[in-house]
């Protein structure tokens, strides 16, 4: 049954989005309803979770080497009902309800020709300047970059097949497999779904560090074996904790703070022949004990958001494999987006859920 408002026409009429004209000044306010084109559906956003990056956007005007130049609408980690489709989709009908991959690349190039789409040069990803996002009641997406779900997962684990396909591609790079030890450097929620896919890949024993006691604690009870707090440790103290917690060194570090005593900590830490991945973003420059590295033979492989990853991050959640519902801590409505962020940025929550519909 639909439930979205029919205007006179039968299509719906009402499109709350909420636009990031510049730093700290997000907009509630009404947008024209796309119409999908070619391949595209017109889906009603039903959730979108808020990333730190949507924080950065809202609070800084920027997030890396993106600027906000002009408004713009935040929000990639999302879910929806297809209400309409254009031209030629195939796999999806009205009332399906689907995650959204954010990230559209130009299908052609050799690194998307090579599964390496997610570093297409051409990429648009939703809430990366210039590219809208999702925190808007209808938004139009390429229908092969949405994934149906099954009526047993939820909408709100829906948007959270992102930062989980994100974990998955990092478990991927890292070469988390059967009974390798793993550290994640980081507790946020990207260390967390890192920490829930190396499980589910049957890693273990599995460290994980922070500097926050209660994000440790929350570690803990999604199955971290060994959780060490970082605070006041030099890189080499850290080392020596993860090593004195582990019975072997770890194989893969997944690097998910971005600090640069982080990554420095990763490569002491690190195993022979292991693979550290690093997630996590910070300084431009960053100083390393790259000997170190090399005399272990340690690969030290970059990550750019995922590839080929949401079928995977669906098949762990529909399974029971991975369970992401206890991650979201706070909920809110569109119409209290701005609380939404400010909870988001306080640093408390682990994961805030804005609910759009339904
Ligand atoms: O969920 C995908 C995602 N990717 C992030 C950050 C947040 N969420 N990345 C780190 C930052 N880079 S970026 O290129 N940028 C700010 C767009 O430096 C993208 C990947
Ligand atoms: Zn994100």
């Amino acid at each position: 049954m639909n439930t979205f408002q029919l205007g006179d026409s039968g299509m719906p009429h009402d499109n709350l989005t909420a636009v990031l004209y510049k730093a700290q000044d997000m907009r509630l306010e009404q947008r024209e309803i796309p119409t999908p084109g070619k391949g595209e559906v017109l889906i009603q956003i039903t959730r979108v979770g808020i990333c730190g990056s949507d924080v950065h956007y809202w609070w800084r005007g920027r997030a890396g080497r993106f600027v906000v130049e002009s408004p713009i609408v935040l929000g990639h980690e999302s879910s929806g009902t297809v209400v309409q489709c254009g031209p030629g989709v195939q796999n999806l009908k009205p009332g399906d309800r689907v995650a959204i991959e954010p990230g559209v690349p130009c299908r052609s190039c050799e690194l998307c020709r090579t599964g390496r789409y997610n570093i297409c040069p051409e990429v648009k990803f939703c809430a990366t300047p210039p590219v809208d996002g999702t925190l808007t009641r209808y938004y139009v997406h390429p229908a092969d970059f949405c994934f149906r779900l099954p009526d047993h997962v939820s909408d709100e684990e829906g948007a959270l097949l992102e930062p989980l396909a994100v974990a998955v591609y990092s478990c991927r790079r890292a070469e988390v497999s059967l009974g390798s030890p793993v550290l994640i450097l980081g507790a946020g929620p990207i260390g967390l779904v890192s920490l829930l896919a190396a499980k589910a890949l049957g890693a273990g024993p599995i460290c994980i560090t922070d500097i926050n006691g209660d994000r440790l604690s929350f570690a803990k009870g999604l199955g971290a074996d060994y959780a060490v707090n970082v605070k006041d440790l030099t890189p080499e103290g850290v080392a020596a904790r993860v090593r004195e917690a582990l019975p072997s060194p770890p194989t893969s570090v997944i690097e998910c703070s971005g600090a640069v005593s982080s990554y420095q900590a990763g490569i002491l830490a690190a195993g022979p022949r292991g693979v550290m991945v690093t997630v996590g973003r910070g300084n431009y420059e960053v100083s390393l004990p790259l000997t170190t590295a090399a005399a272990k033979e340690l690969d030290i492989r970059g990550i750019f958001r995922y590839a080929n990853c949401y079928g995977t991050a669906l098949a762990l959640v529909a399974s029971g494999q991975v369970d992401l519902s206890s991650l979201v801590t706070h909920h809110f409505s569109i119409n209290d987006v701005h609380q939404a962020f400010h909870t988001a940025k306080d640093g408390k929550a682990i994961k805030v859920m804005i609910k759009i519909h339904g």
